[in-house]
């Protein structure tokens, strides 16, 4: 497998899979990168504009429709995990975010999620439930960034004010705040910046196992425990080297 290739060029964008749940998720051998975010705020679409390919991941203007846990691989290398969106799970009790349990088992337990992509609405003002939802990932140690979204539909004045609004209330809880970034799935703004960040990641992970005497893959002959020792390992800082 030939992982050298430029990210940026995506050769083969395939659906993997539609889990329910962390158990039925494909095995963990390539490093993951998903997409969370409130209900509507524009994952599937954000996925499908960095594969470069509309219809991999489904849209709909009606909110909660991503259910399960989508995975797609990129370049036989590593993958886009689309995630059910927050917000609008049913049953939804107070203090899981209003997330569900597989998202949450997913976040926490994943070896193998290099990076999560947090997206935020740029045309709203700092929302509860994202902020809410920053603060469990905090707490959780969840590797992630800031995607915010949409912005073709506001002006960029509007866009900068509600993300400075929103990086100010969430500033005591970080030494180093995550980075942040923009993107439109319909100007395509963003698309080179984020691949960007995933190459950086895979070649951090790359450059770690190489250091570590580690495949890049786990092996099968470790014991699923001993895997998961060594996966968790392989997830990057959450300060480098995209901050
Ligand atoms: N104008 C504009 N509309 C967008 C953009 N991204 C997504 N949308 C629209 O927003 C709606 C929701 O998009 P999705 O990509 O399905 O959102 P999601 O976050 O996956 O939603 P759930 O699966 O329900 O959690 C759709 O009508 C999209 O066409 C964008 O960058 N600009
Ligand atoms: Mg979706």
């Amino acid at each position: 497998m030939d992982c050298a290739v430029s990210l940026v060029n995506i050769s083969s964008a395939i659906f993997d899979c539609s889990a329910p749940d962390l158990d039925s998720c494909p095995d963990e051998s390539l490093p993951e990168f998903a997409f969370i975010g409130r209900s509507n705020v524009g994952k599937s679409s954000l996925l499908n504009m960095l594969a470069g390919e509309q219809g991999l991941a489904r849209v709909s203007t009606t909110p909660g429709f991503t259910k399960l846990i989508n995975v797609f691989t990129m370049n036989n290398c590593w993958r886009l995990v689309d995630l059910p969106g927050y917000g609008f799970a049913q049953g939804a009790r107070k203090d899981r975010a209003r997330f569900n349990q597989a998202v949450s088992d997913y976040l926490e337990n994943r070896p193998n999620l290099s990076l999560v992509f947090a997206l935020i609405d740029s045309g709203l003002a700092p929302q509860a439930i994202d902020l809410e939802f920053v603060e469990w990932l905090v707490r959780h140690a969840v590797p992630f960034v800031f995607v915010f979204t949409k912005t073709d539909k506001v002006s960029a004045v509007t866009a900068q004010a509600n993300i400075a609004a929103f990086a100010d209330r969430i500033s005591a809880w970080f030494e180093k705040p995550p980075a942040v970034f923009t993107c439109s799935a319909v100007t395509q703004q963003g698309r080179q910046e984020l691949l960007g960040v995933i190459d950086e990641a895979m070649t951090a992970i790359n450059t770690a196992s190489i250091l570590a005497g580690v495949p890049a893959e786990s092996s099968p002959n470790l014991s699923l425990q001993a895997r998961i020792r060594e996966n968790l390992k392989r997830r990057p800082d959450l300060h480098r080297p995209w901050c």
